[in-house]
């Protein structure tokens, strides 16, 4: 069937800072979390690291043709912190700041809007000498690099988004250790995610007052979490892997306060007394618009403590859990189809997703910021990338949003990840999320289907099954 979107609603796709730009060490950049872990070997998959990626640092202006040519009204970036501060604190670097200032024209420009991320990721390597996100300190000289970016680009950027995914930063970055910085200390991640919070809202702040005009944002990974049966101790591992997941960051951000639940569940971990007073009152500056990041969905059943255990629990190549405190919660195998991540594929997830956030938080206008899939694609002699299973993926979510729409959900736009072929963390360039290939021997970018398919979609806002469908 044939869907139509509404006028006005946005069609973007997004890219981050440390996945696409390259320069790693260009114009007075300094190092980040990423490029000390990404060189530290068996950190990631054949070695692979940012220091060229995309090379979107020289392209750019390639870059934002096809982001013009593809009809985008939106597209969403992120700001690399150690490209404009390269110390984390103090000085701030000119020709850094000079890049994302002519980005942000550029997209002006060609009638594009700028949603820009100020953190995906890469935090400066000294912040992280000095105790990373378990320390406090960090929510504070996150305060000072918001107000020097917003500073420079002020209201020029439509809407500025604080974080991208604080639960990767913190649970895969502190918990299991697959991000950088690779640390594996339980008590530490849950500090993270307190102070990535805590920066959220005193950054959050900085926006309000520095470009008022402008919208504020986040943007989350929630998970949807399923019960394996329909016993009453599933629906309590399911209750508890929503509080580390979820509602560790939507209390805060949005009712003011960490759930109890949250705070006894993870009793034997932390006492949190790194919250302090005033904290979830900082915190909870009223958003204008919640990202949400769309892949996947979760299983999960009560573990008896004495059963073999799946491996498919999110660890990754770590022994060690970024569900910390939640030992006794087992993570189990889905149904196909997958995608290249081994993610499989549930649209309806999605739209599950948007009418819970709907019903909890009825008023607050919804994002979809990221949701795309890796394929294996290959070039066919005619050039081409006939990329038909992702371009399936994206009907089914897009259209899964749709219907989201239609039960009342308020969605604003969608942004497909991603608008390039990029260094996918702990994957390197072995997966492929892009509409548009990249060529790493030449930088050529060639547009795979999905791209022309998504152009259409753009220009029309209708939404047409593909061919085959
Ligand atoms: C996003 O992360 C990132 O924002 C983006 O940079 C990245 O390239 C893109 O997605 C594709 O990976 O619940 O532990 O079992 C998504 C990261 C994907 C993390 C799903 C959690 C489930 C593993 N999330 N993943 S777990």
């Amino acid at each position: 069937m044939t869907r139509v979107f509404p006028e006005g609603f946005v069609w973007g796709s997004a890219t981050a800072s440390y996945q696409i730009e390259g320069g790693a060490t260009e114009d007075g950049r300094g190092p980040s979390i990423w490029d000390t872990y990404s060189h530290t070997p068996g950190r990631t998959l054949n070695g692979d690291t940012g220091d060229v990626a995309a090379d979107h640092y020289h392209r750019w202006r390639e870059d934002l043709g096809h982001i013009a040519e593809l009809g985008l009204s939106a597209y969403r970036f992120s700001i690399s912190w150690p490209r404009v501060q390269p110390g984390g604190s103090g000085a701030f670097n000119r020709a850094g700041l000079d890049f994302y200032s002519r980005l942000v024209d550029g997209l002006l420009e060609r009638g594009v809007r700028p949603v820009a991320t100020m953190y995906h990721w890469d935090l400066p390597q000294e912040l992280e000498d000095a105790g990373g996100w378990p320390a406090r300190d960090t929510a504070l000289r996150f305060q000072e690099y918001a107000a020097g970016i917003v500073e420079a680009l002020g209201d020029r950027v439509h809407t500025w988004t604080t974080f991208n995914e604080p639960w990767c930063s913190a649970y895969l970055g502190y918990g299991s250790g697959v991000h950088a910085p690779g640390r594996t200390e339980p008590a530490g991640a849950l500090a993270a995610v307190h102070h990535l919070n805590l920066a959220h809202g005193l950054a959050g702040r900085v926006v309000r007052e520095l470009a008022p005009a402008a919208e504020l944002s986040v943007t989350l990974n929630l998970h949807v979490v399923r019960p394996a049966s329909g016993s009453a101790a599933d629906a309590d591992a399911v209750r508890r892997i929503d509080a580390l997941a979820n509602r560790a960051f939507l209390g805060p951000l949005l009712d003011g306060a960490y759930p109890a639940d949250l705070l006894a569940d993870t009793a034997k971990v932390t006492d949190w007394s790194f919250v302090r007073d005033g904290d979830e009152r900082t915190i909870a500056v009223p958003l204008d618009v919640l990202g949400v990041n769309y892949y996947s969905t979760t299983l999960v059943r009560a573990w008896d403590g004495v059963s073999a255990r799946s491996d498919n629990d999110g660890h990754g190549s770590s022994a060690h859990t970024p569900w910390v405190g939640a030992d006794d919660v087992d993570f189990l195998p889905q149904p196909g189809p997958y995608t290249a991540m081994g993610w499989n594929i549930e649209p309806a997830g999605l739209t599950e997703l948007l009418l819970r956030l709907h019903r909890e938080h009825p008023g607050l206008p919804l994002m979809i910021t990221e949701n795309g899939a890796a394929f294996d694609d290959v070039v066919t002699p005619d050039g081409r990338v006939h990329d038909e299973r992702r371009l399936d993926y994206l009907y089914r979510h897009i259209d899964a949003v749709g219907a989201a729409m239609d039960a009342g959900a308020d969605v604003r736009g969608y942004f497909v990840w991603s608008l390039l072929d990029n260094f996918e963390w702990a994957w390197g360039y072995d997966r492929r999320f892009g509409i548009i290939r990249v060529d790493y021997d030449t930088q050529e970018r060639i547009w795979k289907d999905s791209a022309h398919w998504y152009r259409a979609l753009a220009a029309t806002g209708r939404l047409e099954p593909p061919a085959g469908d």
